[in-house]
Parts: C-alpha cells; sequence; structure tokens
C-alpha cells in the first residue's frame, strides 16, 4: 500500500490546484460608460486580484484597453475616460467595440470572445440622456446576433431610491439586455455621520453567473470575490460528488489498510475547492490543514490508528466493525474534510483570517475544530447531512 504523508500529499493536491488553473478558461469581460461613472472600482471590487488598479491597461483600440494579470483567467476590456458627446470618440468606440464582439464570436475560440458586458450608467446622474439612449440601442441592434449578455450596472447608488427611479426610467426603453443592476461598490461617505453600505455586486455576481457560457462558469465562480455564498455552494457541491465517489470505493467494507484508497479523490477535492475559492494556498498551509484533520507528517492518512482514533470520538460510525470502514464512514470522513476546509477559506475570503494564517495555531485549531463539528453531524448515506 502507498505510504501517504501529509507532505506529500500537499504536494499532489498542490499540483492539483495548478493543473485545474490551467484548465480554466479566461475569461473575458467588455465595460462600457461614461467617464467617471465607477467602472475602475466596480471592476476593483468585483474580482479578488485589483486587475484594473494598477497600470494603464494595453490599449486594443484606440478607445478599448485591455486589463489582464498573470496566472489570474480574467481579461477586462475597459474604454477609460469616455464622453459620449456625440463627436468622433463615440463612433469610434462603437466600432471598436463591435468589432472586437465579431472577432471573438468568429474566432470560434471561447477564450477569445467577449462572454458578458456590463454597461454602466451612475445613478446620481438622474437621467438617462438622450444620447446615451442612442448609443446603447445602436450597439445592442448590431451586437444581437453576436449573443453576449448585457446588462446595466447602475453604479454610485448610494441613494436606493433615486436608483429605482432611475431603473423605472431605463425599463421604460424595452432595450435588449438580460437585467438592470444598482449597485454600490464601496461605502460612500455621506457626511461626517453617515454611510451609505457598499450593495449589489453579490446580486451582480448572481445574475452575471446565470448569463455567462458555461464554459467559463467555473473562471467567473473563482475570479470573483463579491458573492462568498456562489463560492460556498459550487464547493459544496465538489464535496457532494467526492463523497459519493468514496462512498462507492467503500461500499465494500474497506479494510484499514487499503483506506488510502480514498486519497486521490480527496486530493482532487481538496484542489477543486481551492480553486472556486481562487485563494492563493500554500502548501505549507495544506501541510497544516492534513495534519490537523486526517493525519500527521509520517502517517498513512486514514491508516488505522487515525481512523481508529477519529471514529472513537463518534458514536454514529461506532468502532469500524471488523477492522474495516463502511462506505457511509468513508463518505462521511470525506464530506467532513471538505465541509471543514470550505468552512476555513469562508473565513479568508472574508476577511476574518489571512491565508497565511491557516498555518498558524489559530488557523489549525480553528480547522481541527470545524473538522470535529462536521464529523458529528448525522449524515445519510452519501456523506450529505441529515439537518
Ligand atoms: N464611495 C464610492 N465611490 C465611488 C464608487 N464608484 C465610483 N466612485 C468614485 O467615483 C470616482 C470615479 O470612479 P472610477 O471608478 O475611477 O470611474 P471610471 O468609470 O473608471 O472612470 P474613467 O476611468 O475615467 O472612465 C472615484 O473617485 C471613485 O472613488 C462607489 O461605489 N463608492
Ligand atoms: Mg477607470
Amino acid at each position: 500500500m502507498e505510504n501517504f504523508n501529509a507532505a506529500e500529499l500537499a504536494q499532489k493536491i498542490m499540483e492539483r490546484i495548478r493543473s485545474e488553473y490551467k484548465e480554466l478558461k479566461t475569461l473575458n469581460v467588455m465595460i462600457l460608460g461614461k467617464t467617471g461613472v465607477g467602472k475602475s472600482t466596480l471592476i476593483n471590487n468585483m474580482f479578488s486580484q485589483k486587475i484594473a488598479e494598477t497600470g494603464v491597461g494595453k490599449p486594443v483600440t484606440d478607445t478599448i484597453r485591455k486589463y489582464e494579470k498573470q496566472d489570474f483567467p480574467l481579461a477586462i476590456y475597459d474604454t477609460p475616460g469616455l464622453e459620449l458627446g456625440g463627436d468622433n470618440a463615440v463612433e469610434n468606440l462603437l466600432e471598436e467595440a463591435i468589432g472586437l464582439i465579431r472577432d471573438g464570436v468568429k474566432s470560434g475560440d471561447i477564450s477569445k470572445a467577449i462572454h458578458c458586458i456590463w454597461y454602466c450608467i451612475s445613478t446620481p446622474s438622474h437621467r438617462f440622456e438622450q444620447s446615451e439612449i442612442d448609443f446603447l440601442k445602436r450597439f445592442l441592434d448590431e451586437t444581437e446576433n453576436f449573443c453576449v449578455p448585457v446588462l446595466i450596472v447602475m453604479t454610485q447608488s448610494y441613494s436606493r431610491r433615486d436608483a429605482l427611479e432611475l431603473k423605472h426610467e431605463i425599463e421604460k426603453e424595452n432595450l435588449k439586455i438580460v437585467n438592470i443592476v444598482p449597485v454600490l461598490a464601496e461605502d460612500y461617505d455621506i457626511d461626517e455621520e453617515y454611510t451609505a453600505k457598499a450593495f449589489g455586486l453579490d446580486r451582480l455576481s448572481e445574475i452575471m453567473y446565470s448569463v455567462i457560457p458555461e464554459a467559463v462558469q467555473k473562471t467567473f465562480i473563482c475570479v470573483q470575490c463579491a458573492n462568498i455564498e456562489l463560492k460556498k455552494r459550487k464547493a459544496q457541491a465538489v464535496v457532494a460528488a467526492s463523497a459519493a465517489v468514496a462512498a462507492t470505493t467503500g461500499a465494500v467494507p474497506i479494510p484499514f489498510s487499503d483506506a488510502a484508497l480514498l486519497v486521490p479523490e480527496q486530493i482532487g477535492m481538496l484542489g477543486g475547492i481551492t480553486v472556486v475559492f481562487g485563494i492563493p494556498v500554500e502548501k505549507a498551509s495544506l501541510v497544516a490543514i492534513l495534519s490537523s484533520t486526517i493525519g500527521t507528517a509520517g502517517t498513512t492518512v486514514l491508516g488505522k490508528t487515525v481512523v481508529s482514533s477519529i471514529l472513537k470520538c463518534i458514536p454514529a460510525y461506532g468502532s469500524a466493525i471488523g477492522g474495516a470502514i463502511s462506505a457511509a464512514t468513508a463518505a462521511a470522513l470525506t464530506a467532513a474534510l471538505g465541509e471543514a476546509y470550505i468552512a476555513l477559506l469562508v473565513r479568508v475570503a472574508k476577511g476574518e483570517l489571512k491565508p497565511a494564517d491557516i498555518q498558524s495555531k489559530e488557523g489549525m485549531d480553528a480547522i481541527r475544530r470545524l473538522f470535529k463539528q462536521r464529523l458529528s453531524l448525522k449524515r445519510d448515506k452519501d456523506g450529505m447531512p441529515l439537518e
């Protein structure tokens, strides 16, 4: 039997993470809107890497700039400094934006296509100006055949009442768009005493997820940081799938000595969850996580002693009968590990814990506690919690 230890396992998970990242198709988002409406602010608060903060981006055309970061599967096509005054710039932008969308579709390559377009209108402007309506109508008419979803994002919506009024006004135009989403990307200080809280990015995320091509949905979940629930949901699906496979593996009760059969599935699961969260996790953190849960360095993960010591404290699973763990136990162990890891990464995603702190005593105690708590839940035969 292969004798895994935490360091080896962590290495395998790191490799898995790298290969999963490589497989992600780049998500391409185009963002249109007049200068100062908050396009850059929106981008920087929607995605986990501050892609539009540094540098000026690469000019793709006269009016369009492309922002991307190495090893981050996202490209933003931004239109900074745009004034919609009915001059040449508008004509240029229309032509260039439409050309870019057309070329992407024609290439037949999903990585080159534009997958979603945000048209930003600033709520405090109070008006949906005629020049903007004309621009948008032409743009929508000429891109209709390419079937790229267009969302209107109402930025800087610190007054919800104004946002609602403007939203009604936009709705009257019956534009061929997917949705109109009011947002406030960052908290806004109205005066010394009153601050309007950021809102709406989670909803924008949810809507965007539902309209982009399936081939880039996984990428979107990874790169967006505005909707942690979305990440959690996707990660839970990874856990459910892995637990189900573990249950099959254990359908014939697994002798302790063969419990490592579960390991490939658990490597895939931990790698998959890491990519969903899009958080840079170090190898040392993975070692800490594995050591605090299913095994310590040098011992066989899920080996006899580990399994029996884990199971001793869970009456529901009894002592592993006849020196073997059952299918349900295999599924439960796998699910508990996955769920504990998700709970930990949620804390990191919310900024309650730094990625580097996973290796600290606090991080290790947290994951141990989470794992134990998850193990104590009653579960069905596929490892899913009953309550
Ligand atoms: N507090 C707060 N400020 C915002 C928000 N959105 C935009 N701003 C502010 O509005 C100003 C313009 O925002 P940008 O994001 O630079 O606008 P832009 O559309 O990228 O502008 P250009 O790049 O010139 O086209 C900045 O001072 C932002 O800080 C928001 O949601 N909250
Ligand atoms: Mg900008």
